[in-house]
């Protein structure tokens, strides 16, 4: 029924939150994508994680690229500002528009075809920058818009809706995001919404490059028998690092959990992210250990999910480059044209 758009009247007892908003206000109108499309649970995280911290949606930004998932921005955060790019050309956008304001927070959406195939190296270059962003792919495996090509994230020897077997290696976005310095990098499932919302706010909070894998079945093209991105597989396969909460700046910490079994991380916004360790051998602070265990459970054929990687300090692309701290839409003549004497010095520091 996605002809039927939206009432725009919510009712008056819809409970807002600390800046004034119901949860209706950080939707979109109603999904055209296939019911039962894992990107359709990744935008209902999306929205409950923004509406819970509190974000005024004028403040963010969504960009994607091209696919069923870079189409789910127009699903949530209605009255957000949006782009959606060319194919695999996110990450440059989402970076020229960082730069030039850096306040508002920047949510990059993607698909594994739009960061893994055609966008790698942009995905790569983002990572490695330190854009400071939460960046999600919806990782079904397949080119889900163009009709269920195996794409750069599907593993060796799963089996297209046809019968075909995929014979290439894939591409792992969370160990490349791990290698090229990302300082949040978490894997998650679309179904697993208690997970998948805790990670998301971290990331919104984080001030760094923070990275989402998400596997997001597709239910019309890669759900079935043989294939590793499907629903049955990875509730079979799931193997969580950590249960992760989300602890909002000045909030009270409240949940008890056995000593040993705890490790609790504040980002640099006071925010607190607490995560009560499934593997009690699993470091979340180490990037070489995680990498390692990655790639262990991977060989195994396991999904390892939850909160793998945390610098709690990140520094980002406008600490390394010195930019202005003021939007560059609202620098007057005179900040944009200091005149000949601040030229003759900028000349002079470069002889
Ligand atoms: C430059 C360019 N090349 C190819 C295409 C065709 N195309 C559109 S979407 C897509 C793949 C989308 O896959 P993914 O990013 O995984 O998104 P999904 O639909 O699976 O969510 C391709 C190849 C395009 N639109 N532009
Ligand atoms: S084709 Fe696949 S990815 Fe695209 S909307 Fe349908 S289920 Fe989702
Ligand atoms: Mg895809």
């Amino acid at each position: 029924m996605t002809y039927l758009a939206k009432p725009r009247l919510h009712h008056p007892t819809l409970t807002k939150n600390k800046v004034g908003y119901t949860r209706r206000d950080y939707e979109g109108p109603v999904s055209t994508l296939c019911a039962g499309c894992g990107h359709d649970s990744i935008s209902a995280a999306i929205i409950q994680a923004c509406w819970e911290i509190d974000i005024e949606p004028h403040r963010v930004a969504k960009l994607s690229g091209i696919g069923c998932s870079s189409k789910a921005p127009t699903y949530f955060l209605g009255a957000s500002h949006g782009f959606n790019t060319v194919h695999g050309r996110m990450p440059s956008v989402l970076t020229g528009a960082n730069l030039a304001n850096r306040e508002l927070m920047y949510l990059g959406v993607s698909g594994d075809g739009d960061s893994a195939s055609i966008g790698l190296g942009q995905f790569a270059n983002a990572m490695r920058r330190g854009v400071n962003m939460a960046y999600i792919v919806m990782n079904n495996g397949v080119y889900g818009l163009t009709k269920g090509q195996f794409s750069a994230t599907a593993d060796r020897g799963s089996k297209s809706k046809k019968g075909a077997i995929n014979t290439d290696s894939p591409v792992d976005l969370v160990g490349i995001a791990l290698q090229l310095g990302a300082t949040y990098v978490a894997r998650s499932f679309s179904g697993d919404k208690a997970q998948l919302v805790p990670l998301i706010k971290g990331a919104l909070a984080h001030g760094g490059a923070a990275f989402i894998d998400v596997i997001s079945p597709c239910v019309t093209f890669n759900n079935h028998a043989g294939s590793t991105k499907s629903y049955e597989y990875v509730r079979q396969h799931d193997e969580a690092v950590s249960v992760i909460d989300f602890v909002a700046p000045g909030q009270e910490i409240t949940t008890q959990y056995a000593p040993g079994e705890l490790v609790e991380v504040e980002q640099h916004d006071g925010s607190v992210l607490r995560l009560r360790k499934l593997h009690t051998d699993y470091d979340p602070t180490d990037r070489y250990a995680a990498m390692s265990y990655m790639n262990s459970h991977a060989a195994r054929g396991e999904v390892v999910t939850g909160l793998l990687y945390l610098d709690p300090l990140p520094t980002d692309l406008h600490t390394s480059l010195n930019t202005s701290a003021q939007p560059l839409n609202t620098l007057g003549v005179q900040q944009l044209c200091p005149g000949a004497s601040v030229l003759d010095k900028i000349n002079a520091a470069l002889r």
